[in-house]
């Protein structure tokens, strides 16, 4: 008799048991859980972790004789727990060179399947390595290097350039689907490579990449690296050739990372300067630096005799042009004649008369460097301008009189002025009056005189 049927399981452990008065086995997804084929079987209780989904029960009985009877079930007893994975090789620590051959052993324990050493069994177990790569210290790729199931593996460490480890993985997986992984990471052996050049600061290639000398490189143990003097170069406005290096090698080689410390020097030879004759072709135009003036420190008081420099102008006073005054006489002349007088503008008038109004200030102090400093000579003052005279002509009775011209007047200059008496009356000249400036109070009045 046999009865199958697809099941769902959740994730979890079960407990599968019955009873049979004769033969009977259960399979799920065709391996066997319980086997009791022959005899009688009684009850049985077996308890195991399922993966959750669905999975094919089958059970067969297997009738021998007197009665008959077979029952069977299952009951979820508990969540399933994840296996425990160890690595016990390589040991934490571990470092390699190139092609060093890395061992690996594992295993892994699951409360469920296999509580105890040696754990669940090997095909559970499963190992990946992956070599990772970090040019220059950033960011990794990676680069597979060993797929196995198993409880144990290895591999060569390859010569894939600096900034590289290995990660080693194992991943444990239970019976019910519940895994566990854990990583060792093995990371290189390396020493010191320090490339120079003479004179320093040339370049110099490592690997695939060209530094400006001295450097030093943390390389793999085991590692072939290639070093390169590239020639010519230009440094400083010379030319310089590869001349060779401390090992021997030529410009480009390449060298075994050895386990200690090493330093490689390549040496340039420069090329002759050129001996070419510069000809200035422009003029600099480069402003002279200004000289500071020395401030010279007088050792004596200056004697310097001051000067009287007047600090006020004088102010000229205009005479005041006489006014004609027509007097008018008897018997009137008939027709008379208009008569020119010629007045001359004395030059005096526009002489200052007046003294400087203050006191001369002396040029030289104490703050004077007879040395070097110019005594500051003020401006001198223009010539006081004469003011602009004034000449009124007022008529007397018995007459007219022109109109005086428009001044101003310069000294010397001559005027004409003209008086026209009316009938009955006869000209007898000009009455002149006025006043002269002061230079120390009003102005003084002029003599009246007659001019004809
Ligand atoms: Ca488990």
């Amino acid at each position: 008799m046999r009865w199958t049927g697809a099941f769902t399981f959740a994730s979890g452990t079960y407990a599968f048991s019955g009873n049979a008065d004769d033969g009977i086995r259960v399979f799920v997804d065709g391996a066997p859980l319980y086997d009791h084929w022959v005899g009688v079987s009684g009850p049985y209780d077996v308890s195991r972790p399922m993966a959750g989904g669905t999975h094919q029960i089958k059970v067969e009985y297997n009738e021998i004789a007197v009665g008959a009877h077979a029952s069977f079930s299952w009951t979820q007893t508990g969540t399933n727990q994840s296996p425990v994975a160890t690595i016990t090789a390589p040991a934490d620590g571990t470092t390699f060179a190139v092609g060093e051959v890395l061992s690996f052993t594992g295993k892994a324990t699951d409360p469920e399947d296999a509580p105890t050493d040696p754990g669940i069994a090997d095909a559970q177990l499963s190992w990946s390595v992956l070599l990772q790569h970090c040019p220059g210290g950033g960011v990794c790729h990676q680069h597979p290097v060993v797929g196995v199931t198993g409880r144990s593996g290895s591999f060569t460490a390859a010569d894939h350039g600096d900034d590289t480890y290995y990660d080693i993985t194992l991943t444990a997986t239970d019976s019910g689907g519940q895994t566990n992984a854990t990583t060792r990471t093995v990371r290189p052996r390396t020493a010191a490579l320090t490339l120079e050049t003479v004179p320093p600061g040339l370049q110099l290639g490592y690997v695939s990449t060209n530094s400006t000398a001295p450097f030093t490189r943390q390389a793999v143990v085991g590692g072939q690296r290639a070093v390169a003097a590239p020639s010519p170069q230009v440094i400083g406005g010379l030319t310089y050739d590869f001349s060779g290096w401390s090992d021997g090698g030529a410009a480009s080689h390449s060298i075994t990372i050895g386990t200690t410390p090493r330093r490689l020097v390549a040496t340039f030879t420069a090329r002759p300067a050129p001996t070419a004759t510069i000809t200035a072709t422009a003029t600099p135009t480069a402003t002279p630096t200004a000289i500071p003036t020395a401030t010279a420190i007088p050792t004596s008081t200056p004697t310097a005799t001051a000067t009287a420099i007047p600090t006020s102008t004088p102010t000229a006073t205009a005479t005041t042009i006489p006014t004609a005054t027509l007097i008018p006489t008897a018997p009137p002349t008939p027709t008379p004649a208009a008569t020119t007088i010629p007045i001359v503008i004395p030059t005096a008038i526009a002489t200052p008369t007046a003294s400087p109004t203050s006191t001369p200030t002396p040029i030289a102090t104490a703050t004077a460097i007879p040395t070097a400093t110019p005594i500051q000579i003020p401006t001198a003052t223009p010539p006081p301008t004469a003011t602009p005279l004034a000449l009124t002509i007022a008529p007397a009775p018995g007459g007219s009189a022109g109109a005086a011209p428009a001044g101003p007047y310069a000294a010397g200059q001559r005027i004409v002025l003209t008086a026209t008496p009316s009938a009955g009356s006869l000209f007898l000249g000009w009455q002149v009056s006025g006043s002269r400036a002061s230079p120390s109070g009003p102005p003084r009045p002029l003599s009246p005189s007659r001019i004809r």
